[in-house]
């Protein structure tokens, strides 16, 4: 057995982990406490990593290839496959240019990772056509970074967290997103009760519920919310004339575009009462030390870059910045999304910081690279390389470590797109991802804990990723991928480069990018895999030593030294809102859910939070659209439309809904929540607008329900369940921890299926010869249970009739067969009430917090009598809005998930 330092590999917190594995298996995950970002703490997604790590049919364990669209995939030597991909890539470029290529990666990869795809693509092939899902998640922070500060760079850090007065959160659930920087800001406000906190968001989140003032503000309006805070600032003379004067310019275009923004004025646009922008901006302006920590709610929108601008304008035009617990703090999203940023890993930009578009940097980087030139034809950033792709001019698209066919917006048009490409490439790590279906050559890659490289985090600081096990089967590190294709396409192109890719291993291949960072702003030269053995840096390295907060000497990376104000002013989202579409709606994530849930759908533990999709609505709405609690409705864009749950949640307004973007068509009927969201993007950074769509909600008269339960390990019972979902008009999977493992099945429909249809459907659940049944095929009702060879609960289905629900799921969860199973089946059993796990470190069911403070417990109470909130702090949040509303279980179950 072995121990291995690395990085959790989810959120760009970037927390240290210890890793102890045996040959090929990963035993345990504990948080490192000398890792110097996270010392020792993980949330419930970090404690949870070894349940995810898989070595069999969940895992992409082989290439596999098809010869035509319309044929299976074949197993194929991962040379071959190689081959194939190169041969693929070199008839693109010999047939149509180098610019029918197209590359589509991820913030997940490491910086190694990007290094060589960045290399293939601009210094092989010949093309600025890489991209990655960061254009959906940071793009607009770096545009707005950069017009501002002149660099792409976080300028505060971690500790900043423990040394502001007042912190501005905007946009962020960090309570769900960055668990363990919320930890620390709940610990500052317990310990400095004067400590202020403000929250930006239209929902009352869990984050929501810590501050002092909660603005829920319309979707898409913060423009307007922080002009007029400048406004107010201004008008009250809060301003720090003297650091305006010395360190920015284009304060007067901006001061006098402010001058009509008043609070009265705001509150018409974002909803939010004027005393309280007043509140906020007085706060803000007087604080000894103003954080702003910010995220999707500002950079997914179709002016993200302005949303960005204009908060960072707030911190510049107050000199809240450079110093202790001051500055504008853009967390970052994945874990490496930093990585990218300084890897160039970007249509528009250039490794080290570098620019796409200047011909000094380009010749820089070629020089570092050895080759002749790069290309300087524009690329295309993701929304426009799918374009595209469709439209004929990217032949050949390579996706690795994103998830395109359920990530991106406006599904329909992404996956017309991934059918129209001539050759489509998968690199991909898990089985089940819905970009699978599309792909012609599927490469196996490694993953989490598999992988060496780097990762760089929110607050800059790099951290060595080290393999604590072998990939298994063919899968390899994507680095390693990428090289393999990049030498044989070499060969066939242009032979003298093969050699550019042949690295003896992790440790060159970060050297190599390194030093392309000497001289610029993040200037990391200096460090290698060595330096790196005594601990994660924070960069930029001067004289050897790292930086904890950037600009403390006012000095900007810009050509005079002086932080830019931007004349930016409110836009209206893209999609308005009509008679049609009268609701907004905006996604967002859940606290154990990783995005498309490839791995966190694996682990028993994290399915228990939420164990299935559903849409909030203001109970108002739910009253006007006669909307009973968990009835089916259909939400409809002017894009596509989905059929899901509804139910109602008080922390949203009137008018706003909130889907969690995590279900997608692996999971459920449709194409998954990006069937309704909005491509419009914003027009600097080029960032979709998923964070508001217009749409409609109404009832879906689907009377004839289903639901089934399987136990086993609910990935290969997925796989096979999956062809069930397109023949409903609503039908979700929904792995389980019910029995120890299981997945859950529910299906809707206009009319009951003919008796043949249930049949199959008995079949499929295992249920054909029952050990109890009740059915009536005739009224579409197939009533069964089936137990084992041990007569423990094997599968059930109640088809046509759901009375028995709760019996049944609480029969499947104890593992007894009752001799009354038939009665169970009838719906004349005892209706038992589940709980919905709040806790998942210590198991604690909201049924069990519910009783605890019907008993009088308060938190101390609940953690000692129940050990809820001991284990990770994740739920501590969701304790405390329990607390607060003092609600009884099943209303709890409902309201405080999301
Ligand atoms: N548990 C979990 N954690 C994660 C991830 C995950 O999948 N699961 N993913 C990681 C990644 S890649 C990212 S990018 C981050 C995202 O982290 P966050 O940005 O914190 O997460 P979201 O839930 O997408 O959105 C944050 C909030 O923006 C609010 N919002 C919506 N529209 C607006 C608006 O117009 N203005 C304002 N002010 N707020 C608005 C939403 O109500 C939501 O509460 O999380 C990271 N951490
Ligand atoms: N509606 C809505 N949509 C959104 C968002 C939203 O807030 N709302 N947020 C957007 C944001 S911010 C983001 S970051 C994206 C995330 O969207 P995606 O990037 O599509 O989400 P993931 O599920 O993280 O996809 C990563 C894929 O890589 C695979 N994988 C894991 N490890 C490895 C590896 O080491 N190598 C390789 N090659 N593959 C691996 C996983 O199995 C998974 O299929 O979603 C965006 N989409
Ligand atoms: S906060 Fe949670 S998900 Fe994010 S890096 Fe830390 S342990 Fe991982
Ligand atoms: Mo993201």
């Amino acid at each position: 057995m072995r121990t291995v330092s690395s990085v959790c590999c989810y959120c760009g917190t970037g927390c240290g982990v210890r890793v102890q594995a045996s040959a090929d298996r990963v035993l345990a995950v504990t948080g490192d406490p000398d890792h110097p970002s996270s010392q020792g703490r993980l949330c419930s997604k970090g404690r949870a990593l070894a349940d995810t790590v898989r070595r069999d049919d969940a895992r992409v364990l082989q290439a596999e290839w098809r010869a035509r669209r319309d044929a299976a995939r074949i197993p194929l030597a991962l040379d071959d496959a190689l081959d194939a991909a190169a041969g693929r890539l070199a008839d693109a470029i010999a047939r149509h240019g180098p610019d029918s290529v197209g590359f589509y990666l991820s913030g997940q990869l490491l910086t190694e990772d990007y290094a060589v795809f960045n290399k293939l693509a601009r210094g092989l092939v010949g093309t600025n056509n890489i991209d990655t899902n960061s254009r959906l998640c940071m793009s607009s922070a770096v545009s707005a970074y950069k017009k501002t500060l002149g660099a792409d760079a976080p300028p505060a850090c971690y500790d900043d967290l423990e040394a502001a007065d007042v912190v501005l959160i905007a946009g962020s659930n960090m309570a769900y997103a960055h668990p363990v920087l919320f930890r620390r800001l709940e610990a500052a406000k317990a310990a400095r009760p004067d400590l202020k906190i403000m929250v930006i968001d239209p929902r009352r989140t869990d984050t929501a519920a810590l501050a002092d003032l909660h603005l829920p503000i319309a979707p898409g309006t913060d423009v307007a919310l922080f002009q007029a805070m400048l406004h107010v600032m201004a008008r009250d003379e809060l301003l720090d004339r003297d650091y305006i004067a010395r360190h920015t310019q284009g304060f007067p275009a901006l001061a006098a575009r402010i001058r009509d923004c008043t609070p009265r004025a705001a509150q018409a646009v974002c909803g939010v009462p004027a005393a309280d922008i007043e509140q906020a901006a007085r706060w803000f302006g007087r604080a000894g030390a103003a954080l702003s920590l910010y995220t999707m709610g500002l950079n997914q929108s179709s002016s993200g870059t302005a949303k960005n601008a204009a908060l960072i304008h707030l911190h510049l035009a107050t000199g809240q910045i450079g110093r202790p617990g001051a500055g504008p703090f853009s967390l970052t999203g994945q874990p490496n999304a930093m990585g990218g940023r300084e890897a160039g890993g970007m249509a528009t930009l250039l490794p080290g910081h570098r620019d796409p578009a200047d011909a000094a940097h380009r010749a820089e980087v070629a020089a570092a690279w050895g080759v002749d030139r790069l290309p300087d034809k524009p690329g295309l950033p993701a929304l426009q390389m799918f374009d595209a792709v469709l439209d004929g001019r990217i032949k050949v698209l390579w996706i690795a470590a994103t998830n395109p066919a359920q990530s991106l917006p406006d599904q329909a048009r992404v996956r017309r797109a991934l059918r129209a490409a001539e050759f489509v490439i998968v690199q991909e790590a898990y089985a089940d991802a819905e970009t699978l279906d599309y792909a012609d050559l599927v490469l196996p890659a490694a993953t989490w804990p598999e992988k060496n490289g780097t990762v760089t985090n929110s607050e800059r600081r790099i951290s060595r990723v080290r393999a604590a096990v072998a990939p298994p089967g063919s899968a390899r590190p994507d680095w390693r991928l990428a090289c393999g294709v990049a030498r044989r396409l070499a060969m066939r192109i242009a032979p003298h480069k093969a050699a550019l890719f042949d690295y003896a291993g992790e440790a060159e291949v970060f050297a190599e990018h390194a030093r392309l960072t000497a001289g610029r702003d993040l200037d990391y030269s200096a460090l290698d895999y060595a330096a790196l053995e005594s601990g994660p840096r924070q960069w930029p390295l001067r004289d050897g030593m790292d930086t904890a907060r950037l600009y403390a000497d006012g000095r900007f990376p810009t050509p005079d030294g002086r932080a830019r104000f931007v004349d930016v002013t409110y836009e209206p989202v893209a999609d308005a809102v009509s008679s049609e579409f009268p609701l907004r709606l905006t996604t967002g994530r859940l606290r154990d859910h990783w995005h498309t849930m490839s791995r966190t759908g694996l682990s028993a533990t994290l399915v228990q939070h939420v164990e299935e999709p559903w849409i909030s609505l203001h109970p108002h709405d739910m009253r006007e659209l006669a909307l009973d609690e968990d009835a089916l409705v259909r939400v409809r864009s002017r894009r596509g439309a989905i059929v899901l749950p509804a139910r109602a949640d008080e922390s949203l307004e009137p008018g706003r809904a909130f889907l969690p973007m995590h279900w997608g068509s692996g999971f459920m009927a449709g194409d998954g929540v990006n069937a309704l969201t909005n491509p419009a993007r914003d027009p600097i950074s080029h960032q979709p607008e998923l964070k508001h769509s217009a749409v409609s909600v109404a009832a879906a008269r689907l009377p004839w329900q289903a639901m089934g339960w399987l136990r086993g390990d609910a990935a290969a019972l997925r796989r096979a369940l999956r062809p069930w979902l397109a023949r409903f008009a609503y039908a979700v999977l929904l792995p389980s921890a019910l029995g120890g493992g299981s997945l859950r099945l529910r299906l809707a429909a206009e009319a009951a299926p003919d008796a043949v249809l249930l049949q199959e459907l008995a079949r499929a659940l295992r249920l054909s010869r029952p050990a109890a049944a009740f059915d009536d095929p005739a009224r579409g009702m197939l009533r069964r249970a089936g137990l084992d060879a041990a007569g423990r609960p094997d599968a059930f289905m109640l088809a046509g009739d759901l009375r028995a629900q709760s019996a049944m799921l609480a029969w499947a969860d104890c593992g007894q067969a009752p001799a009354g199973l038939a009665r169970l089946l009838m719906g004349r059993g005892a209706a038992v009430a589940r709980g919905r796990t709040v806790c998942a470190c210590m198991g604690v069911s909201d049924a069990a917090i519910a009783a605890g403070i019907a008993a009088g417990l308060d938190l101390d109470g609940l953690k000692a009598q129940l050990g809820c909130g001991t284990g990770c702090g994740s739920c501590v949040p969701e304790i405390r809005g329990m607390l607060r509303r003092r609600i009884p279980a099943t209303a709890a179950s409902a309201g405080s998930a999301i």
